[in-house]
Protein backbone atom coordinates (compact mmCIF):
# COMPACT_ATOMS: atom_id res chain seq x y z
CA UNK A 1 0.00 0.00 0.00
CA UNK A 2 2.88 2.74 1.21
CA UNK A 3 5.26 1.31 -1.81
CA UNK A 4 1.95 2.22 -4.52
CA UNK A 5 1.44 5.74 -2.82
CA UNK A 6 5.21 6.50 -2.98
CA UNK A 7 5.01 5.74 -6.53
CA UNK A 8 1.96 7.94 -7.02
CA UNK A 9 3.80 10.83 -5.35
CA UNK A 10 6.82 10.52 -7.47
CA UNK A 11 4.98 9.89 -10.59
CA UNK A 12 3.17 13.05 -9.76
CA UNK A 13 6.33 15.27 -9.20
CA UNK A 14 7.69 13.80 -12.80
CA UNK A 15 4.73 14.98 -14.28
CA UNK A 16 4.46 18.34 -13.14
CA UNK A 17 8.22 18.65 -13.64
CA UNK A 18 7.52 17.87 -17.60
CA UNK A 19 5.05 20.30 -17.32
CA UNK A 20 6.42 22.76 -16.20
CA UNK A 21 9.69 22.47 -18.64
CA UNK A 22 6.96 22.46 -21.26
CA UNK A 23 5.12 25.26 -20.51
CA UNK A 24 8.10 27.28 -20.05
CA UNK A 25 7.24 28.39 -16.36
CA UNK A 26 10.73 26.92 -15.90
CA UNK A 27 12.84 29.96 -14.73
CA UNK A 28 14.02 30.83 -18.50
CA UNK A 29 17.47 32.92 -19.28
CA UNK A 30 17.98 36.36 -18.47
CA UNK A 31 18.24 38.55 -21.49
CA UNK A 32 22.10 38.86 -22.30
CA UNK A 33 23.56 42.37 -21.29
CA UNK A 34 25.83 43.35 -23.68
CA UNK A 35 29.47 45.21 -22.59
CA UNK A 36 31.48 47.28 -25.13
CA UNK A 37 33.13 43.87 -26.01
CA UNK A 38 30.29 42.61 -28.13
CA UNK A 39 30.27 45.80 -29.80
CA UNK A 40 31.20 45.86 -33.60
CA UNK A 41 30.89 49.16 -34.87
CA UNK A 42 30.81 49.96 -38.62
CA UNK A 43 31.78 53.61 -38.62
CA UNK A 44 31.06 56.08 -41.29
CA UNK A 45 33.11 59.50 -40.88
CA UNK A 46 32.54 62.15 -44.04
CA UNK A 47 35.91 62.34 -44.71
CA UNK A 48 38.97 64.16 -43.62
CA UNK A 49 38.49 67.90 -45.01
CA UNK A 50 39.43 69.84 -41.78
CA UNK A 51 41.01 69.87 -37.99
CA UNK A 52 37.97 69.31 -36.75
CA UNK A 53 36.96 66.18 -38.53
CA UNK A 54 40.99 64.87 -38.03
CA UNK A 55 40.09 65.56 -34.09
CA UNK A 56 36.72 63.61 -34.65
CA UNK A 57 37.73 60.75 -36.35
CA UNK A 58 40.68 60.17 -33.23
CA UNK A 59 37.86 60.13 -30.72
CA UNK A 60 36.48 57.52 -32.44
CA UNK A 61 39.31 55.59 -33.16
CA UNK A 62 41.40 56.38 -29.32
CA UNK A 63 37.64 55.34 -27.75
CA UNK A 64 37.45 52.26 -29.39
CA UNK A 65 40.74 51.34 -28.35
CA UNK A 66 40.61 51.95 -25.03
CA UNK A 67 36.83 50.69 -24.90
CA UNK A 68 37.80 47.68 -26.39
CA UNK A 69 35.17 48.25 -28.90
CA UNK A 70 35.49 46.25 -32.42
CA UNK A 71 36.05 49.25 -35.24
CA UNK A 72 35.39 49.10 -38.96
CA UNK A 73 36.16 52.59 -40.03
CA UNK A 74 34.91 53.94 -43.39
CA UNK A 75 36.24 57.26 -45.15
CA UNK A 76 33.39 58.51 -47.32
CA UNK A 77 35.38 61.11 -49.43
CA UNK A 78 32.85 63.85 -48.63
CA UNK A 79 30.36 61.89 -51.10
CA UNK A 80 27.03 61.03 -50.10
CA UNK A 81 27.11 58.12 -52.44
CA UNK A 82 30.34 56.29 -50.40
CA UNK A 83 28.18 56.90 -47.30
CA UNK A 84 25.17 55.23 -48.84
CA UNK A 85 27.92 52.04 -50.22
CA UNK A 86 29.06 52.16 -46.68
CA UNK A 87 26.15 51.41 -45.05
CA UNK A 88 24.90 48.96 -46.90
CA UNK A 89 28.39 47.00 -46.39
CA UNK A 90 27.73 47.63 -42.85
CA UNK A 91 23.77 46.14 -42.78
CA UNK A 92 25.34 42.68 -45.07
CA UNK A 93 28.02 42.60 -42.41
CA UNK A 94 26.68 40.03 -40.18
CA UNK A 95 29.39 40.99 -37.62
CA UNK A 96 28.71 45.05 -37.12
CA UNK A 97 25.81 45.12 -34.61
CA UNK A 98 25.95 49.20 -34.62
CA UNK A 99 26.25 51.60 -37.31
CA UNK A 100 27.15 55.31 -36.69
CA UNK A 101 26.90 57.94 -39.10
CA UNK A 102 28.75 61.18 -39.54
CA UNK A 103 26.38 62.28 -42.74
CA UNK A 104 28.06 64.69 -45.66
CA UNK A 105 24.62 65.95 -46.61
CA UNK A 106 20.83 66.21 -44.73
CA UNK A 107 18.59 63.92 -47.40
CA UNK A 108 19.17 60.57 -48.89
CA UNK A 109 19.66 58.13 -46.04
CA UNK A 110 15.92 56.61 -45.48
CA UNK A 111 16.17 53.63 -47.84
CA UNK A 112 19.27 52.69 -45.46
CA UNK A 113 18.03 53.86 -42.29
CA UNK A 114 15.26 51.16 -42.95
CA UNK A 115 17.14 48.43 -44.12
CA UNK A 116 19.48 48.71 -40.87
CA UNK A 117 16.13 49.00 -39.09
CA UNK A 118 14.78 45.80 -40.61
CA UNK A 119 18.59 44.29 -39.97
CA UNK A 120 18.34 44.90 -36.29
CA UNK A 121 21.22 47.15 -36.46
CA UNK A 122 21.44 50.27 -34.28
CA UNK A 123 21.58 53.14 -35.84
CA UNK A 124 23.44 56.88 -33.97
CA UNK A 125 23.85 59.76 -35.90
CA UNK A 126 26.77 61.83 -34.60
CA UNK A 127 28.08 65.35 -35.78
CA UNK A 128 25.47 66.83 -38.07
CA UNK A 129 21.79 66.41 -37.92
CA UNK A 130 19.60 64.62 -41.10
CA UNK A 131 16.21 65.07 -42.17
CA UNK A 132 14.64 61.04 -41.75
CA UNK A 133 12.27 59.96 -39.25
CA UNK A 134 13.85 60.27 -35.56
CA UNK A 135 12.56 56.23 -35.34
CA UNK A 136 15.11 54.54 -37.57
CA UNK A 137 17.74 55.68 -35.72
CA UNK A 138 18.16 55.72 -31.73
CA UNK A 139 19.36 59.14 -30.63
CA UNK A 140 21.61 61.81 -32.73
CA UNK A 141 24.37 63.76 -30.77
CA UNK A 142 25.76 66.82 -32.61
CA UNK A 143 26.17 70.44 -32.15
CA UNK A 144 23.20 72.95 -32.13
CA UNK A 145 24.57 74.59 -35.34
CA UNK A 146 21.76 77.69 -35.82
CA UNK A 147 22.84 78.31 -32.06
CA UNK A 148 26.58 78.67 -33.70
CA UNK A 149 25.41 81.03 -36.09
CA UNK A 150 23.87 83.38 -33.62
CA UNK A 151 26.90 83.15 -31.81
CA UNK A 152 28.88 84.09 -34.83
CA UNK A 153 26.24 86.79 -35.24
CA UNK A 154 26.84 88.39 -31.97
CA UNK A 155 30.71 88.09 -32.07
CA UNK A 156 29.85 90.11 -35.60
CA UNK A 157 28.12 92.87 -34.06
CA UNK A 158 31.32 92.85 -31.25
CA UNK A 159 33.38 93.01 -34.40
CA UNK A 160 31.56 96.09 -36.67
CA UNK A 161 30.42 97.90 -33.47
CA UNK A 162 29.43 101.52 -34.32
CA UNK A 163 29.91 101.14 -38.15
CA UNK A 164 26.94 101.97 -39.84
CA UNK A 165 26.21 100.15 -42.77
CA UNK A 166 28.52 97.83 -42.55
CA UNK A 167 29.26 94.64 -45.19
CA UNK A 168 30.21 91.00 -44.69
CA UNK A 169 30.84 88.44 -47.37
CA UNK A 170 30.48 84.96 -46.21
CA UNK A 171 32.42 81.68 -47.15
CA UNK A 172 30.32 79.02 -46.47
CA UNK A 173 31.31 74.91 -46.00
CA UNK A 174 29.89 72.27 -48.07
CA UNK A 175 25.94 73.44 -48.89
CA UNK A 176 24.65 70.01 -48.46
CA UNK A 177 25.82 69.60 -44.87
CA UNK A 178 23.29 70.77 -42.12
CA UNK A 179 26.45 72.17 -40.04
CA UNK A 180 26.60 74.74 -43.07
CA UNK A 181 23.01 75.42 -43.72
CA UNK A 182 22.43 75.82 -40.00
CA UNK A 183 25.48 78.35 -39.13
CA UNK A 184 24.07 80.48 -42.07
CA UNK A 185 20.66 80.20 -40.78
CA UNK A 186 21.81 81.48 -37.48
CA UNK A 187 23.79 84.19 -38.73
CA UNK A 188 21.52 85.78 -40.63
CA UNK A 189 18.88 85.50 -37.00
CA UNK A 190 21.40 87.01 -34.88
CA UNK A 191 22.71 89.91 -37.47
CA UNK A 192 19.43 91.09 -37.65
CA UNK A 193 19.78 91.45 -33.61
CA UNK A 194 22.62 93.83 -33.49
CA UNK A 195 21.93 97.07 -31.91
CA UNK A 196 24.16 99.40 -32.74
CA UNK A 197 24.87 98.40 -36.72
CA UNK A 198 23.71 97.40 -39.23
CA UNK A 199 25.28 94.59 -40.94
CA UNK A 200 24.57 93.76 -44.64
CA UNK A 201 25.84 90.57 -46.39
CA UNK A 202 27.21 91.69 -49.72
CA UNK A 203 28.25 88.60 -50.88
CA UNK A 204 27.98 84.66 -49.98
CA UNK A 205 29.31 81.51 -51.67
CA UNK A 206 30.01 77.89 -50.13
CA UNK A 207 33.13 75.77 -50.92
CA UNK A 208 32.35 72.48 -52.21
CA UNK A 209 33.56 69.67 -49.33
CA UNK A 210 34.67 72.56 -46.96
CA UNK A 211 38.28 73.36 -49.49
CA UNK A 212 39.80 75.73 -48.43
CA UNK A 213 41.17 76.36 -51.70
CA UNK A 214 38.27 77.01 -53.00
CA UNK A 215 37.66 79.31 -49.99
CA UNK A 216 40.73 80.91 -50.68
CA UNK A 217 39.69 81.81 -54.06
CA UNK A 218 35.92 83.32 -52.46
CA UNK A 219 37.89 85.31 -51.18
CA UNK A 220 40.43 86.41 -53.32
CA UNK A 221 37.33 87.08 -55.72
CA UNK A 222 35.37 89.22 -53.26
CA UNK A 223 38.21 91.69 -52.52
CA UNK A 224 38.48 92.41 -56.07
CA UNK A 225 34.44 92.88 -56.73
CA UNK A 226 34.59 94.49 -53.51
CA UNK A 227 37.09 96.80 -52.84
CA UNK A 228 37.47 98.52 -49.84
CA UNK A 229 33.45 97.68 -49.40
CA UNK A 230 34.57 94.58 -47.07
CA UNK A 231 34.49 95.03 -42.87
CA UNK A 232 34.02 91.15 -42.01
CA UNK A 233 34.64 87.79 -43.62
CA UNK A 234 31.86 84.98 -41.69
CA UNK A 235 33.81 81.69 -42.63
CA UNK A 236 32.32 78.11 -41.84
CA UNK A 237 34.77 76.79 -40.09
CA UNK A 238 38.73 78.03 -39.03
CA UNK A 239 40.27 75.99 -42.25
CA UNK A 240 37.88 78.71 -44.34
CA UNK A 241 38.41 81.57 -42.17
CA UNK A 242 42.50 81.21 -42.08
CA UNK A 243 41.94 80.93 -46.09
CA UNK A 244 40.15 84.50 -45.97
CA UNK A 245 42.89 86.03 -43.88
CA UNK A 246 45.59 84.88 -46.34
CA UNK A 247 43.54 86.02 -49.23
CA UNK A 248 43.41 89.06 -47.01
CA UNK A 249 47.20 89.83 -46.37
CA UNK A 250 47.64 89.15 -49.95
CA UNK A 251 45.88 91.71 -51.02
CA UNK A 252 47.92 94.14 -48.73
CA UNK A 253 44.77 94.42 -46.02
CA UNK A 254 45.00 93.46 -42.57
CA UNK A 255 43.20 91.10 -40.99
CA UNK A 256 41.89 91.80 -37.62
CA UNK A 257 42.24 95.82 -38.45
CA UNK A 258 40.69 96.28 -41.85
CA UNK A 259 38.80 93.19 -41.91
CA UNK A 260 37.28 91.27 -38.90
CA UNK A 261 37.02 87.38 -39.36
CA UNK A 262 34.45 84.80 -37.59
CA UNK A 263 35.63 81.66 -37.80
CA UNK A 264 34.20 77.91 -36.41
CA UNK A 265 35.43 74.68 -34.40
CA UNK A 266 38.44 76.67 -32.28
CA UNK A 267 40.56 74.13 -33.31
CA UNK A 268 44.49 74.60 -33.15
CA UNK A 269 45.25 76.08 -36.01
CA UNK A 270 42.32 78.75 -35.47
CA UNK A 271 43.58 79.30 -32.11
CA UNK A 272 47.02 80.35 -33.69
CA UNK A 273 45.12 83.24 -35.78
CA UNK A 274 43.12 83.97 -32.59
CA UNK A 275 46.53 85.08 -30.52
CA UNK A 276 47.85 86.16 -33.80
CA UNK A 277 44.67 88.58 -33.50
CA UNK A 278 43.98 88.18 -37.28
CA UNK A 279 41.38 85.75 -36.46
CA UNK A 280 38.05 88.14 -34.29
CA UNK A 281 36.27 84.96 -33.00
CA UNK A 282 36.67 81.25 -33.03
CA UNK A 283 33.17 79.88 -32.58
CA UNK A 284 33.73 76.20 -30.82
CA UNK A 285 32.08 72.95 -32.43
CA UNK A 286 33.27 69.76 -30.38
CA UNK A 287 34.42 66.93 -32.06
CA UNK A 288 35.06 64.94 -28.57
CA UNK A 289 32.00 62.86 -28.99
CA UNK A 290 32.99 58.97 -29.10
CA UNK A 291 32.29 58.13 -25.72
CA UNK A 292 28.70 59.68 -26.01
CA UNK A 293 28.09 58.14 -28.49
CA UNK A 294 29.25 54.85 -27.93
CA UNK A 295 27.42 54.76 -24.90
CA UNK A 296 23.93 55.78 -26.39
CA UNK A 297 24.45 52.55 -28.74
CA UNK A 298 25.60 50.19 -25.83
CA UNK A 299 22.43 51.54 -24.59
CA UNK A 300 20.90 50.44 -27.59
CA UNK A 301 21.84 47.06 -27.37
CA UNK A 302 21.09 46.77 -23.81
CA UNK A 303 17.41 47.54 -24.97
CA UNK A 304 17.22 51.42 -23.02
CA UNK A 305 14.64 53.26 -24.31
CA UNK A 306 13.40 56.88 -23.35
CA UNK A 307 16.73 58.11 -25.36
CA UNK A 308 16.34 61.87 -26.56
CA UNK A 309 15.90 62.03 -29.86
CA UNK A 310 19.11 64.32 -29.88
CA UNK A 311 21.69 65.32 -27.32
CA UNK A 312 23.19 68.93 -27.90
CA UNK A 313 27.03 69.26 -27.99
CA UNK A 314 28.44 71.19 -24.93
CA UNK A 315 30.86 74.14 -26.05
CA UNK A 316 31.99 78.01 -25.99
CA UNK A 317 33.52 80.65 -27.54
CA UNK A 318 37.06 82.16 -27.69
CA UNK A 319 37.82 86.03 -28.54
CA UNK A 320 40.83 87.71 -29.56
CA UNK A 321 40.27 90.25 -27.24
CA UNK A 322 41.33 87.71 -24.51
CA UNK A 323 44.52 87.94 -25.23
CA UNK A 324 47.73 86.10 -26.36
CA UNK A 325 49.16 84.46 -23.32
CA UNK A 326 45.19 83.64 -21.84
CA UNK A 327 44.44 82.00 -25.51
CA UNK A 328 48.12 80.20 -25.29
CA UNK A 329 47.29 78.77 -21.44
CA UNK A 330 43.64 77.86 -22.67
CA UNK A 331 45.42 76.41 -25.74
CA UNK A 332 47.63 74.09 -23.62
CA UNK A 333 44.97 72.52 -21.97
CA UNK A 334 43.23 71.64 -25.02
CA UNK A 335 42.86 68.28 -27.10
CA UNK A 336 42.45 69.60 -30.64
C1 LIG B 1 30.81 70.46 -37.40
C2 LIG B 1 31.32 69.63 -38.54
C3 LIG B 1 31.95 70.49 -39.59
C4 LIG B 1 33.12 71.30 -39.09
C5 LIG B 1 33.96 71.33 -40.31
O1 LIG B 1 30.18 69.64 -36.47
O2 LIG B 1 30.28 68.91 -39.14
O3 LIG B 1 32.42 69.62 -40.60
O4 LIG B 1 32.76 72.56 -38.63
C6 LIG B 1 33.79 69.92 -40.83
O5 LIG B 1 35.29 71.64 -40.04
O6 LIG B 1 34.05 69.82 -42.17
Amino acid sequence: MMMSRMLRIAAAIAVSGALAACSGSAASPSPKVYTYKDMTVGFIQTGSESGWRAANTSSFKETATADGINLKFYDSQNKIENQITAFNQYIQDPAVNVIILAAVGTTGYDDVLKAAKAANKVVVIEDRRIEADASLYYTYIGSDFDKEGNNGAAAMCTALKGMSGANVVEIGGDQAASAAIDRAKGFREGIANCTDESIKILDTQSAPAWDPVQGKAIMESDLKKYSGQIQGVYAHNDELAIAAIQAIDAAGLKAGTDVKVIGFDATADGFKYLISGEMFADIECNPLLAPQVYKAALDALNGVTGQAAWVPSQEGQFFASQGADALKAILATRKY
